[in-house]
């Protein structure tokens, strides 16, 4: 028998998720080509904001807006066309009081994202990609969530060289943490991310998850981004021992879902909201229960 904490969470959140009890459903809008079909801007627009309405339905608690692809081997994209994909949908997103984060590694697209509205931003780069980032995030006195990473996509399967992930990452993170604090973001609002398939391929993700609460040890809340990722594929049978593809790994994401929720993180970044956001309920729901006896849920 295990016993897991409750979530914590960072601050300043608008009231909705300052409030939240359970482990919150990040639903994700990538508003790039891949994503996305390659119409005119407006009607880019409106498909990120249909799909958006749609994962709110499905009970999304914010909304992760990103206009650059961190897919392995995926190219960066220009500072315009990033700040041209991300800013309207922000903005459409913030005037409709939805909580909205943005994906970016640029300090000047958190701040024009701050500025339209965005509640946090979430660097997957932790602060190496951009050395303003800290600064522009501090000045905008909003959370953000700083992932594991080791070098741009285009290379990142290279760096998957650990001789043990989990004290490695942990220490990477814990760096990248002090160097935020250096900068000036106060740490109730900092949130690390194990950066699952950032420099990791297949088998380095697994020890990761198995010990959540080392990294949960440094004190500040967890984002847990496992959503669709390739070394699911060892969890989600196919016929012939093929893996199934990105949406095929949906149920694997769920179940991950429900264990990162148990093992108390603060938020889960995820493509199909509907299955994640029940697996998210039902931690709460014995969360709850339990807490009237002992303080803590046990599975
Ligand atoms: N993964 C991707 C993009 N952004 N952000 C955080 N905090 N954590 C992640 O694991 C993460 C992220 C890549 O996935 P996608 O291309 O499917 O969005």
């Amino acid at each position: 028998m295990t016993s897991f904490p409750p979530p914590c969470r960072p601050s300043p959140l608008p009231p909705a998720l300052a409030e939240l009890d359970r482990t919150a459903v990040m639903g994700i809008c990538n508003v790039t080509p891949d994503s996305f079909s390659d119409g005119g801007r407006y009607m880019e627009l409106v498909a990120a904001l249909d799909h958006c309405d749609q994962m709110l339905a499905e009970g999304a608690d914010l909304i992760d807006v990103g206009g650059e692809s961190t897919r392995p081997g995926a190219p960066r994209v220009e500072e315009g066309e990033e700040l041209r994909r991300v800013i309207p949908v922000v903005k459409e997103l913030a005037d409709r009081a939805v909580t909205v984060s943005v994906d970016t590694m640029r300090a000047s697209v958190a701040s024009a994202a701050v500025q339209a509205g965005a509640a946090m931003i979430n660097d997957v780069s932790g602060g190496l990609a951009d050395p303003d980032m800290f600064n522009a995030v501090a000045a905008a006195g909003v959370p953000v969530v700083l992932t594991h990473w080791r070098g741009h996509s285009i290379g990142m399967d290279g760096l998957d060289r650990y001789d043990d992930v989990v004290a490695e990452v942990v220490t990477e993170l814990s760096r990248r943490a002090e160097a935020a604090q250096e900068a000036g973001i106060d740490p109730s609002r900092i949130v690390l991310d194990p950066g699952l398939g950032f420099a990791k391929t297949g088998a380095s993700n697994w020890p990761l998850l198995a010990s959540l609460d080392r990294l949960g040890e440094l004190g500040f809340p967890l984002l847990v981004g496992a959503s669709r990722k390739r070394f699911l594929d060892s969890a989600s049978p196919g016929p012939g021992g093929v893996g199934p593809g990105p949406d095929g790994r949906d149920p694997a994401t769920a179940a991950l879902t429900t264990v990162a929720a148990a093992q108390g993180a603060w938020c889960v970044r995820v493509h199909a909201v509907a299955a994640n956001a029940a697996a998210v309920r039902v931690i709460g729901a014995i969360r709850e229960h339990d807490l009237s006896r002992s303080g803590q849920v046990v599975l």
